[in-house]
């Protein structure tokens, strides 16, 4: 009989061994097992910020929807003289290619500078900028100093450098900490690029740390203001905008006040690139101008003219139009990379007085350059005379 018991003591104490021996396995599985996520909520939209001035009833703020994302580090040097060099390739095929033709007899005699003056007076730089260059060639041929091409090459590519550097020279390098809120009123005929450059600007601007707000005063064409809140979205920056007909000056003045309020260092605004007619565009563009005076006297800080270097000669002729009637201080001329006109940059530095400050060489957030004359006049020539 006790060894019957002992034998059921024996036999319970296993049962209680197995079991523990079981439940410390499962227990331990269940800790190696990796933890299964929760399924994340999609995002909730970013809630307005709270305006810090009395709400408008017109304009409206459209915050940004996502935090504004670590800005891409800009490419190196080399890689971005490739870019430009790429994005002036049309531009390079047509005068500069045409020289090339003429220049490669090598042998310099008056013949020569006869197809010289036909390929620049027929080159959209303009009469007077081609006279420039031509002038400055027969000098150096009179002092015979135009040995061979290469150094008629020398003469033009020094007298272009020269009529855009003298533009920029009188202009004084464009300094957007100067002011807070620095306003740039950005206006143009329809279609030249006005709000795909503003996109690109503010992106150019966030990368050096500026806070950037963008008034879409282009409340004429009913798809304006989307399409600066796509860019706005695009480049993370916020966009003020007002209802479809709104008076475009109430929404840029709300748009600076909103800056003075919120600390922004930069507004940039858009504007309508067409009206009813040219004269009610200039009214409002003038308009425009004086509303913004009555919340930053010193504003607009910049006004750029947008052209578009596709219309050649006519980007002139276009901006001595909006230079009679508003104050430019600064070109930004577009779609270089889609045209063989570029030249005309010479003639709108030597006609207007006027600096380029940015080129557009493409349609991308990264294809806006700050306008060197140097730079630009070695991407434009570089390998132009090997090439001939
Ligand atoms: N290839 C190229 N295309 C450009 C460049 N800049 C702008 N564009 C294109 O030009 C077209 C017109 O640009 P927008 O920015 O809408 O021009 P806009 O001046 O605002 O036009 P409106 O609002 O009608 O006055 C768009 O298809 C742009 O993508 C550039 O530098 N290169
Ligand atoms: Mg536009």
């Amino acid at each position: 009989m006790p060894s019957d018991l002992s034998y059921l003591v024996y036999l319970a104490l296993a049962l209680v061994a197995i079991a523990a021996l079981v439940t410390w396995r499962v227990v331990a599985r269940r800790r190696a097992r990796p933890e299964v996520p929760l399924p994340t909520r999609p995002a909730e939209p970013a809630l307005p910020a709270p305006p810090a001035v009395p709400a408008p009833k017109g304009p409206q703020a459209i915050p940004a929807p996502a935090p504004a994302p670590a800005p891409a580090p800009r490419p190196e040097p080399d890689v971005l003289k490739q870019e430009l060099k790429r994005g002036l390739a049309k531009t390079r095929s047509g005068f500069i290619a045409r020289l090339g033709g003429v220049l490669a007899k090598k042998q310099i005699d008056a013949q020569l500078v006869d197809q010289l003056e036909e390929v620049l007076f027929t080159a959209d730089i303009g009469a007077r900028t081609s006279s420039k260059l031509l002038d400055a060639g027969r000098s150096s041929l009179s002092r015979n100093e135009l040995g061979d091409a290469s150094a008629v090459w020398a003469v033009i590519r020094r007298q272009s450098e020269t009529i855009l550097a003298a533009a920029q020279a009188g202009a004084g390098p464009l300094d957007i900490g100067r002011a807070r809120p620095f306003v740039v009123l950005v206006i143009g005929v329809n279609g030249t690029g006005k709000t795909t450059t503003i996109g690109k600007l503010a992106a150019h601007w966030m990368r050096q740390g500026k806070r950037v707000l963008i008034a879409a005063g282009d409340t004429f064409r009913a798809a304006a203001t989307e399409q600066l809140q796509v860019w706005g979205q695009r480049v993370s920056a916020e966009v003020v905008t007002g209802k479809e007909a709104a008076d475009p000056s109430s929404v840029i003045f709300d748009a600076v006040r909103r800056a003075q309020a919120e600390g922004h260092d930069v507004v940039i605004a858009d504007t309508a690139g067409r009206l009813h007619t040219k004269v009610d565009l200039m009214q409002e563009l003038q308009k425009v101008r004086r509303v913004i005076k009555k919340a930053v006297p010193e504003a607009p800080h910049e006004t750029f003219l947008v052209l578009d270097a596709t219309n050649g000669q006519n980007a002139i002729a276009q901006a001595a139009l909006f230079k009679q009637a508003m104050d430019i201080t600064g070109i930004v001329l577009t779609k270089l990379d889609g045209t063989a006109k570029g030249g005309v940059i010479l003639g709108i530095c030597d006609e207007l007085k006027l600096p380029v400050r940015f080129i557009g060489i493409g349609e991308k957030v990264e294809d806006l350059r700050e306008f060197d004359p140097r730079e630009f006049v070695e991407a434009l020539y570089d390998d132009a005379e090997s090439a001939a």
